[in-house]
């Protein structure tokens, strides 16, 4: 994702275009439209927050994707994992749970009821999409694993297996993937496992068999195709904080107020859409907002 600047973040507020937004997009609105954005100020382009929310096509979920085990350009994962099979699949839990247990795929899932969730989804980049997931809670799984009083974090490990996963053969992150969430964020309510996006199983490019959602976060906490999920009561460090920590935090709370060191966070690009918007604290999810009570988040990014 970030090794690099992103190419689709403008430096300037002039910068009309993002080399993602294809033709269809392009032909899909008017010209009138596309004129008149074009002469305004770039502040006055961002759309204001209340617009609405229309879902990001399936095309685009599963084509424009950040998992750098199959490669590092956004199209390279579809095409990379082709051949990706989730059959069979283990989940191993441990760490500072009352009995550590591996479960096969389908023995994780089964005892949850799957919901139909729609989120906002913003990546670090400054891009964004609206994605409707099925998955389940995951307090509703970190209670059937019995963590003890002692463990304060959840810390989950994308498969490492560089033969299945091409990207892995080389050290473009130190694999495996890992991500950690507080124990009081996982077990929030928007806090999910997905398992299936617009109706179908997760295809190998957005995580599958399992992956992590936290909608208030940036898109880099997901943790992706997950084999180990551990409880430690130490804060464990993430990918991405081991390979950069002066860009990338603990907690990655979408904050417009605090900006990449080497771009703004206040404005986004919905993927498909030509003018940005504004970013919302917390992704627009404030009820989330009282996990972080009294703490300086401009320390804490
Ligand atoms: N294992 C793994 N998980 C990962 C990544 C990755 O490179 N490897 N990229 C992260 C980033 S930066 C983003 S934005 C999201 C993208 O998820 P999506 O492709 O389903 O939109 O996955 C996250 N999880
Ligand atoms: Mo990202």
């Amino acid at each position: 994702m970030l090794l690099r600047p992103p190419a689709d973040i403008p430096s300037s507020e002039i910068t009309p275009e993002s080399t993602y937004l294809s033709r269809r997009d392009f032909l899909g609105r008017g010209a009138g439209a596309l004129a008149a954005a074009a002469a305004l100020p770039g502040v006055a382009r961002a759309m204001p927050p209340q617009d609405k929310d229309e879902l990001t096509p399936y095309e685009d979920v599963t084509t424009y994707n950040n998992f750098y085990e199959f490669g590092t350009d956004k199209a390279d994962p579809a095409e990379n994992s082709k051949g990706f099979t989730t059959k069979p699949w283990s989940v191993v839990v441990d760490g500072l749970v009352k009995k550590p247990f591996t479960l096969q795929l389908e023995d994780f899932i089964k005892p949850h009821k799957l919901e139909d969730r729609t989120y906002r989804h913003r990546c670090v980049e400054a891009w964004s999409m609206v994605i409707p997931w099925q998955g389940f809670p995951m307090a509703d799984f970190i209670k059937r694993a019995e963590p003890l009083g002692s463990a304060k974090y959840v810390q989950f490990f994308t498969l490492h297996d560089p033969k299945r996963m091409p990207g892995q053969e080389r050290p473009i992150l130190p694999w495996p993937y890992t991500e950690a969430l507080r124990l009081d964020e996982a077990m929030h309510p928007l806090a999910m496992f997905g398992t299936g996006l617009y109706g179908k199983t997760l295809l190998p490019q957005n995580g599958a068999p399992l992956r992590t959602i936290t909608p208030w976060k940036y898109g880099f906490k997901a943790c992706k195709s997950i084999v180990r999920i551990t409880f430690t009561e130490k804060q464990p460090l993430n990918t991405w904080q081991l390979t950069n920590a002066s860009e990338y935090g603990f907690y990655a709370n979408v904050n417009p107020e605090v900006d990449h060191p080497r771009w703004t966070q206040s404005k986004e690009r919905r993927i498909g859409e030509f003018r940005r918007r504004v970013t919302l604290m917390f992704n627009g999810y404030p009820q989330v907002a009282s996990l972080y009570g009294g703490m300086d988040l401009h320390k804490n990014f």
